[in-house]
């Protein structure tokens, strides 16, 4: 077996609760001001944070919920999500994440399979939060900003604060349940424990050389994995601050960067397009801007050049998947090779494996890629095959991914060996898609693949059989169960779906068709 092993020192995963890991952080500097709400300029500090996560977790406790009760949380990022996040985790609670731009037959599935008991939202999402909690096993809906008409509000939930951290063992206890398609089929509930956590964070704390003097504006969403782990828990962690920003738009984030002299931008590559060749970035001044991180989809190296030089920072990728908690590699600030996602990151091990053979390849060679490490997630939530599929025996997390390691340890993403669709950075899962597809009336079998695209860097296309049915029809039919990223963008109406013998959809020839 040919191991790349982290070329860097291994760290120790400290025996501690996601949330005890954050309070470390934090505890000390309670008058520092942690969390600026962009739009309106609310800020919140260290210490006003810990308590509500206490308070939160009290509250919680004394209605029964916690511990061990799964909470749903649907909101963009506010300064309360962190609150909502920790303090089911200081509670001994399970937190799911849902995307707020769902359709509620998507939330509700989400509700459902991950066992979700209350949900918590804005009022901005409360008509189809409500909607979606119709049939499930949800009992409670939260709203931050408001409550009444059966819904409670923030100051319901929020009771004397539980000043120790429920008990738990953290290499066990899921604390997060996002939801990742992984490398084949429907989205599923990734099990990632406390320990997966705090060794993420740790491991890339170790790397990323981050100062409570950092800033950054988050508009990365807190329900996927990037946003999560980097800025809610990493930046939070590091005593560094986060603005937080409910929705991208590129005008605001250049003016919130300006105005708070952000140091460091977390970025996906449509962002990075944008702020390398859009004129409005001439209007601002980001001479505070240092680094630039940007990852959850490919970027050719000539762009990653260019917003660094346009920024006269230093530009970088990272490498990052929902099952690796997500971290696996990073760049660090002075060895840069455009193109690239970095070495791994502390503690973390890789195999470039030949899909074909399962053979072994050596540095140079592309082959999928393989890693063993302490972020690795537990597995996929009541799943036991998908679980099976993707993680090798070993403990070793197939990725999906074809890469290639250099002699040095630097990591190249090359292409892609399983279904998933990247959108803007956002999981589309081909197989919901085409479930939503063949649930339509007259629809009797249905295809879906990803097609090159300058802006958002892929789209999904759909091959349908359905001689009867409209192209409009299939688009009505769409916006009410999928999430608008995940509508084809075009469709093909065919004979038949090319599968092989045992009924697997044959995507290569479909792209080839392309
Ligand atoms: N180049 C090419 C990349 C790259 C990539 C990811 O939605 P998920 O499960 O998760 C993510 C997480 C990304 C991430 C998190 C933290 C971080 O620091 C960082 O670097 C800046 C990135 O996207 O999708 C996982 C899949 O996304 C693709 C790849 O196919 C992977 O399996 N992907 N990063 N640099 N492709």
């Amino acid at each position: 077996m040919a191991i790349f092993a982290s070329p860097r020192a291994p760290v120790s995963v400290p025996d501690t609760s996601v949330t005890q890991t954050l309070f470390e952080g934090l505890t000390g500097r309670e008058d520092k001001v942690v969390v600026i709400d962009g739009p309106s300029g609310r800020t919140v500090t260290a210490g006003a944070l810990m308590s509500q996560i206490k308070a939160l977790a009290g509250g919680l406790t004394a209605r029964g919920i916690l511990p061990g009760g799964t909470i749903a949380i649907l909101a963009p990022n506010i300064p309360e999500y962190p609150v909502v996040f920790h303090g089911v985790a200081w509670g001994g609670g399970t937190v799911t994440t849902i995307n707020p731009t769902y359709t509620a037959p998507e939330i509700q599935h989400q509700l459902q399979d991950a066992g979700a008991v209350m949900l918590v939202t804005i009022s901005m999402f409360e008509e189809v939060a409500r909607t979606a909690m119709v049939g499930t096993d949800c009992r409670d809906l939260v709203v931050l900003d408001g409550g009444g008409n059966g819904a409670l509000g923030m100051a319901d939930v929020m009771g004397a604060e539980l000043p120790e951290q429920a008990p738990g063992d953290w290499a066990k206890d899921v604390v997060v349940l996002p939801y990742s398609s992984g490398t084949t089929g429907r989205p599923k509930g990734v099990m990632l424990t406390h320990r997966n956590l705090v060794a993420n964070v740790t491991q890339s704390a170790a790397v990323a050389d981050i100062t409570p003097d950092d800033k950054a504006i988050a508009f990365l969403p807190f329900f996927h994995i990037y946003g999560m782990t980097v800025l809610m828990n990493l930046f939070l962690n590091q005593r560094a601050m986060i603005i937080t920003m409910p929705r991208f738009d590129l005008e605001m984030y250049l003016r919130l960067i300006q105005e708070h002299r952000a140091t460091r931008l977390y970025i996906v590559p449509p962002v990075a397009l944008a702020l390398a060749k859009h004129p409005m970035v001439d209007d601002y001044d980001v001479s505070s801007v240092k680094q630039i991180f940007s990852g959850a989809a490919p970027m050719g190296a000539e762009i990653e050049a260019a917003v660094g030089t346009r920024f006269g920072a230093n530009s970088v990728q990272g490498y990052g998947m929902t099952e690796l908690s997500p971290i696996s590699h990073m760049t660090q600030g002075d060895s840069i090779r455009h193109g690239s996602s970095g070495q791994a990151v502390p503690s973390t091990e890789c195999r470039i494996v030949d899909p074909e053979t399962l053979e072994d390849l050596p540095a140079g060679l592309e082959g999928e890629l393989w890693i063993r490490g302490p972020q690795v997630m537990k597995g996929y939530l009541n799943n036991p095959d998908a679980t099976a599929e993707t993680m090798a025996e070993g403990d070793w997390l197939r990725t999906g991914d074809l890469a290639e390691i250099d002699e040095e340890g630097f990591m190249y993403i090359r292409d892609r060996l399983k279904e998933l669709i990247k959108y803007k950075g956002f999981q589309v899962a081909p197989a919901e898609v085409e479930a939503a597809l063949c649930a339509c009336e007259g629809v009797t079998d249905a295809a879906v693949i990803g097609r090159i695209d300058a802006e958002a860097g892929e789209v999904p296309i759909a091959f349908v059989v359905a001689p009867e049915v409209e192209e409009a029809t299939l688009r009505a039919h769409c916006e009410g169960c999928l999430a608008h990223y995940k509508h084809p963008v075009d469709y093909r109406f065919v004979d038949s779906v090319p599968k092989s013998a045992s009924g697997k959809i044959l995507r290569r020839e479909l792209r080839d068709k392309l």
